[in-house]
């Protein structure tokens, strides 16, 4: 069969690249998954499947990050002096900004930005950012795939989102330590983390810590929190990113540790069935949910399945179930 050149590598080539650690088979390898054309969505189904778990022979290596938190709090500009204090640790770093411009209009809404300062000659550091999508609920399908994509190739993938309070949970669904960065003076998260509206993040982050008194009351608010709430391990943190930045290396170590207790392949694994769940029922509604005998004897149905399995896989197993086709 011809193939048009055009399209670049081919998924079994790009997937092999990857999960070789190949950081260079990157922008093909989400260019690949964007594609929306009914080709170019077999050829992302296909690239995905050569980086599942069973492929890799185990969970990817990657440490996945969700950095989230209001706009304007300091995200991009702590990316900046993390990425750079990773690059030091001679660790490749992916970052996926989950652009919010795509969901509400205009760019405005988030006042005077900074982008994520990088090398852009450095192949072992990737910024790209991603359309926030449609799903209500959850992060949209095509961060979630580009994290599968890029987590058996760099060290660090972080996904930085924007959001207050119920939505910082979404990044749950990629992450294996969860980050909610902190505006002081802002008694948002804490009132969300009080009222039990948000719960608790593995690491809180307060920014702007050279504002002084402000930066030390926030985190120190924060701290009686979750000693209230009983979640005395959780670490808070204060940063700044302005130069001179501090508090960064400490903030790489505590997400280090984070990683190294959290029960990553577990973790993962309930992603994945979550995720496909979520996207059979948003794909085809709730009478195919109703098909396969509802939403439990679907859970069923996936923890029947080879946890080895990727996520577009396993939405496929529940379509076949249901004898539903999957849409454009
Ligand atoms: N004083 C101070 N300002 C900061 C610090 N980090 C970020 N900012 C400023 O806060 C604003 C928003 O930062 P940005 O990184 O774009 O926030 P994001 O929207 O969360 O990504 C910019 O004007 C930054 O210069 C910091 O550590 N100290
Ligand atoms: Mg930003």
């Amino acid at each position: 069969m011809s193939r048009p050149a055009a399209r670049g590598p081919q998924p079994a080539e790009l997937g092999a690249r990857l999960r070789e650690g190949d950081p260079s088979a990157a922008p093909a390898a989400l260019n690949a998954i964007e594609d929306r054309s009914p080709g170019g969505r077999e050829r992302a189904a296909e690239l995905l499947a050569e980086v599942s778990p069973a492929k890799l022979g185990g969970e990817a290596s990657a440490h996945v990050i969700g950095l989230t938190g209001p706009p304007g709090v300091g995200k991009s500009s702590l990316l900046s002096a993390l990425v750079k204090e990773w690059r030091e640790r001679e660790r490749s770093v992916a970052v996926l900004a989950v652009d919010p411009s795509s969901k509400r209009s205009g760019g405005s809404l988030l006042g005077d930005r900074a982008r994520i300062e990088h090398d852009p000659r450095d192949h072992g550091v990737l910024i790209r950012s991603t359309a926030a999508g449609t799903r209500l609920g959850g992060l949209a399908a095509p961060t979630r795939e580009a994290v599968e994509a890029l987590a058996p190739a760099f060290d660090v993938v972080v996904v930085e989102t924007v959001g207050v309070g119920q939505s910082e949970t979404d990044v749950e669904e990629v992450a294996d330590t969860v980050a909610v960065v902190v505006q002081p003076g802002s008694g948002d998260t804490l009132q969300f983390l009080k009222a039990g509206i948000m719960e608790v993040p593995d690491i809180l982050v307060v920014t702007k810590a050279d504002l002084g008194d402000i930066a030390l009351r926030a985190r120190r608010d924060l701290s009686a929190a979750l000693r209230a709430l009983g979640s005395r391990e959780t670490p808070v943190l204060s940063v700044s990113s302005l130069p001179p930045p501090s508090g960064i290396a400490e903030l790489a170590d505590a997400l280090e540790e984070h990683r190294a207790r959290a029960d990553v392949g577990a973790r993962r694994l309930r992603a994945r069935r979550l995720a496909a769940l979520a996207d059979f029922t948003i794909e085809h509604g709730e009478e195919a949910l109703r098909r396969l005998g509802g939403r439990r004897a679907a859970e069923r149905l996936l923890a029947g399945q080879d946890p080895g399995l990727d996520t577009r896989t396993l939405t496929r197993a529940l379509e076949e179930a249901a004898q539903v086709r999957s849409g454009a």
